[in-house]
C-alpha cells in the first residue's frame, strides 16, 4: 500500500536445490533489495506438503507436485522490502519455465526452471498467501499483515 515494509515467502525447491543454483538465487534476492529475514532447509513430508498445497488439492496436477515437492529438501526463506510480494513474483516470472525463458529472461524461472511443474522456485501470490504461507514454516514471524489492512482502511 504506502511503500511500508511487506514479508514474503520464496522456497528453493527440489531441483533448485540439486541443481546449485542456491548462491546464484540469493545473489538475485540480495542484488534485487531484499533482506533475508528467516531461511531453513526442510524435507517435506507428503502430509505438510499437501497441507501448503491444499488451495490445489483437486487440480490434476496435484499427486505430481506433491512428489515431486517431497523429491528432496527445500530452503524457504521470508524476504523482506517494500512491495515484497508483487516484486518476488515479478522476480521469479511464469509458472511455466518454458515460458519464462522467451517472455522474463532475466526471471528466476528462467535461469533455474524446467517446465511448469519443476519450475525451482516459490513465490506468495498474495499478501494473505504471504501470512499463511510465513506463518506455515515459522510460527514466531510477525507479517506485518494486521498494519496493511489498517493502511487500507
Ligand atoms: O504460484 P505459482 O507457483 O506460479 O503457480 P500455481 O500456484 O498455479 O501452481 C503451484 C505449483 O503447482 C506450480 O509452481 C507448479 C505446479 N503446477 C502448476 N501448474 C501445473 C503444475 N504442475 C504440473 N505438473 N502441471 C501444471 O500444469
Amino acid at each position: 500500500s504506502s511503500g511500508s515494509t511487506q514479508k514474503t515467502l520464496a522456497m528453493i525447491k527440489p531441483d533448485g536445490m540439486s541443481g546449485n543454483y542456491t548462491n546464484r538465487i540469493k545473489n538475485v534476492i540480495l542484488e534485487s533489495g531484499f533482506r533475508i529475514v528467516k531461511e531453513t532447509i526442510v524435507q517435506l513430508d507428503e502430509d505438510t506438503a499437501a497441507s501448503f498445497y491444499a488451495e490445489h488439492s483437486t487440480k490434476s496436477f496435484f499427486s505430481n507436485l506433491i512428489k515431486y515437492i517431497t523429491s528432496g529438501p527445500v530452503l524457504v526463506m521470508v524476504l523482506e522490502k517494500e512491495n515484497a510480494v508483487a516484486d518476488w513474483r515479478d522476480l521469479i516470472g511464469p509458472t511455466d519455465a518454458h515460458k519464462a525463458k522467451v517472455t522474463r529472461p532475466h526471471s528466476i524461472r528462467a535461469m533455474c526452471g524446467l517446465d511448469s511443474e519443476k519450475n525451482c522456485i516459490h513465490g506468495s501470490d498474495s499478501t494473505q498467501s504471504a501470512q499463511r504461507e510465513i506463518s506455515f514454516f515459522f510460527k514466531e514471524v510477525s507479517t506485518g499483515a494486521a498494519v496493511t489492512e489498517h493502511d487500507e482502511l
